[in-house]
């Protein structure tokens, strides 16, 4: 007996396809599964949705940190990953539960955290991983906290805007840096930052991130944070108290890992603006069409292209570089 899927079926399994967290999977199966016809002809289907979805959920249980001989890895969810670093008590594992549906310990004591624990955070369509961390200090540090923060998309940098000493802050976080190998690039030079570093130093995208704007002396020590940090990367003062400028620092955080969002179309069919695909900047149509399925690379012809702002589709080569909000339809 034939299946008779809705199209309400195919967009959902369409975008469990496109899913890259464990979350966004769950949900999207679970949607399949109450949306399917349920008749003879899809007791298959539906025991195998059944099958993947109790899967998918032991999987998500199993905490995405893995400890691997002494040493904690956090794997990569979502459209990219990027770690807080910062002193004790500045407020990073407030910002994980203000943006994230993570619940870290928050507390008014210095080393409250002891593990990395990440997040996901939603900005518009996607899901970028955040990952809260111990903080960074003169005493001897564990090693895993300098490979989990070289192998991170992008830093977080993270300072208490109401801390008097918090030009030291900055300075610990320099030197922490320097020592772990990894060079925190400001968003301009960080195309041609890898040709002049030293052997094995890593150069990562980073934003300088005050927190605790809600304090009465917070202002005067932001004015003198970007009086000496202002032109080395891009800053954002905030509060996860009360939210001031949490969705500058979502969209800030997204221009961070230097992405561009695209999304394919049929033929004939309009797109599916809620799944986007997430591709380095610089991806040409090609590298989209591998992300989709490499028999569609394999077998790409041409490519049209609707910008975000234009109602006709523009014919483009393969090698054409795709740009943020593009719509693409691949022929093959
Ligand atoms: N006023 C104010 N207090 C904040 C803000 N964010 C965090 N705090 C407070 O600052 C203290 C430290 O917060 P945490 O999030 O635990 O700091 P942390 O950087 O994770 O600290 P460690 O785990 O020790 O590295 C807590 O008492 C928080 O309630 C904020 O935006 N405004
Ligand atoms: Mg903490």
């Amino acid at each position: 007996m034939p299946a008779n899927l809705t199209p309400q079926y195919m967009s959902a399994e369409q975008r469990f396809k496109q899913a890259s967290t464990h979350e966004e999977k769950i949900t999207c199966l679970e949607d399949m599964l109450r949306i399917m016809p349920k008749h003879k002809g899809t007791d298959k289907l539906q025991a195998d949705l059944k099958k993947r979805l109790s899967k998918l959920r032991q999987e998500a249980q199993k905490a995405s940190t893995t400890r691997r001989g002494g040493m904690l890895s956090v794997d990569t969810e979502g459209a990219g990953q990027i770690v807080m670093v910062g002193p004790p008590n500045m407020g990073k594992s407030a910002l994980l539960a203000a943006l994230t549906k993570a619940t870290p310990e928050v507390a008014d004591y210095p080393f409250t955290t002891r593990r990395p624990m990440p997040g996901m955070m939603a900005v518009d369509h996607i899901q970028i991983q955040l990952v809260d961390m111990p903080p960074i200090s003169r005493d001897a540090m564990e090693p895993w906290m300098a490979q989990i923060t070289r192998n991170a998309d992008a830093l977080l940098l993270v300072v208490d805007l109401a801390d008097p000493a918090l030009l030291d802050a900055v300075t610990l976080l320099t030197e922490t840096l320097q020592a772990w190998k990894i060079a925190p690039t400001g968003a301009a030079e960080s195309a041609e930052a890898g040709d002049d570093l030293a052997v094995g130093v890593v150069p990562r995208r980073a934003l300088l991130l005050g927190t605790k704007w809600d304090q009465p002396e917070s202002q005067d020590h932001w004015a003198l944070l970007q009086e000496f940090y202002g032109t080395r990367w891009p800053m954002l003062a905030v509060s996860a108290r009360d939210g001031y400028q949490l969705d500058a620092l979502r969209q800030a955080l997204y221009e961070l890992l230097d992405i561009v969002c695209v999304y394919t179309k049929a033929p004939g069919k309009k797109p599916d603006l809620a799944a986007p695909f997430t591709m380095p900047r610089g991806s040409t149509v090609v590298d989209v069409a591998v992300t989709v399925h490499k028999d569609v690379a394999a077998q790409l012809k041409f490519a049209r292209v609707w910008h975000a702002q234009t109602s006709e589709g523009q014919m483009v080569p393969r090698d054409y570089v795709v740009q943020e909000g593009d719509v693409i339809e691949l022929h093959t």
